[in-house]
């Protein structure tokens, strides 16, 4: 794989590096992604599962739908792409890795700087007084009740939700001060989150999107790289390491 020299330039001068990742970063994984084909948007509507309204119209049904989802995310290891995106954290002076995901397969890659927008599925709360449960046991089927009754929860943001302040305000904060952005494996459709690759470019960064196809916002970005983000992303790696001889 041939990486363009300004790319290559970009990233020997950069100070702060900064990346969004999707689903797609996950699919070489065995996650499946959400709007691509056989993804899960494509059995069920956002509407219908990922938002509180519905939580609280079926929560049994809900609350399985996230067991089953944590029962693959237990049986899946992280790729070669999350993988070198822990080694960019060792490489660069300054390295913000945000996620859309709650697959919590970067760190368990050992990226150890994590910005997680959407949540983590692996933990849960109660929806009235906010106690953690976050061993959870997977066979349980049935949404469980905390001993103040309230329903528990996963921690992930749905739809109509507000994402975490801080963990917002330090994305769009890492947007706007890197000198290269990363944005893997988005579809780059849902908000705010596909709002922060336009921040960078507003900021001036060199704006970089590696995807399997084309998304919402290829045609913004200085630079798409066409491909399964795993196997970019270790060439990548290896050839900055090389460039820094780091
Ligand atoms: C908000 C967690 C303020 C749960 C998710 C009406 C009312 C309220 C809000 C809205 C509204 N209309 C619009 C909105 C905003 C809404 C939104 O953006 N909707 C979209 C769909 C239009 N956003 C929200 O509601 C957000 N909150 O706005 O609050 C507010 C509050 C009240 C009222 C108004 C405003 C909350 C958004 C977070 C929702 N939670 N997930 C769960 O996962 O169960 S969203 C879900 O989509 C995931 O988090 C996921 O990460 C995210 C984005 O999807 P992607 O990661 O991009 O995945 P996708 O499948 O789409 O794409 C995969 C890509 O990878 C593809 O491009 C594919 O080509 C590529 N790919 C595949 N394989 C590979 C690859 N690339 C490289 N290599 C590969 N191998
Ligand atoms: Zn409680």
């Amino acid at each position: 794989m041939v990486f363009s020299e300004e790319l290559i330039k970009k990233l020997k001068s950069a100070k702060t590096v900064s990346v969004l990742t999707g689903a797609g970063v996950s699919a070489e994984s065995g996650v499946p992604t959400f709007r691509d084909p056989g993804g899960i948007w494509e059995k069920f509507r956002p509407e219908q599962l990922a938002n509180f309204e519905a939580f609280m119209a079926d929560p049994d049904f809900v609350w399985s739908w996230y067991q089953h989802r944590r029962e693959i995310m237990r049986n899946v290891t992280p790729n070669q792409g999350h993988y070198a995106l822990a080694e960019m954290e060792k490489i660069f002076p300054d390295f913000n890795l945000i996620t859309q995901n709650i697959d919590n397969l970067h760190r368990r890659a050992g990226s150890r700087k994590v910005t997680e927008l959407h949540g983590n599925i692996e933990r849960n709360y109660c929806i009235k007084c906010r106690k953690d449960f976050n061993d959870i046991d997977l066979t349980q089927k049935k949404v469980l009740k905390c001993e103040c009754g309230g329903l528990i929860r996963p921690d992930v943001v749905w739809f109509g939700e507000m994402l975490p302040y801080n963990a917002l305000k330090f994305a769009e904060e890492c947007a706007r001060s890197c000198q290269v952005f990363f944005t893997i494996g988005t579809s780059a459709e849902v908000y705010p989150a596909a709002l922060l690759p336009l921040i960078a470019k507003q900021y001036d960064a060199y704006v970089v999107e590696i995807n399997t196809r084309p998304t919402a916002i290829s045609m913004d970005v200085d630079e798409v790289i066409e491909g399964k983000s795993g196997e970019i992303l270790k060439e990548l790696t290896d050839i900055i390491k090389k460039e820094l001889n780091k």
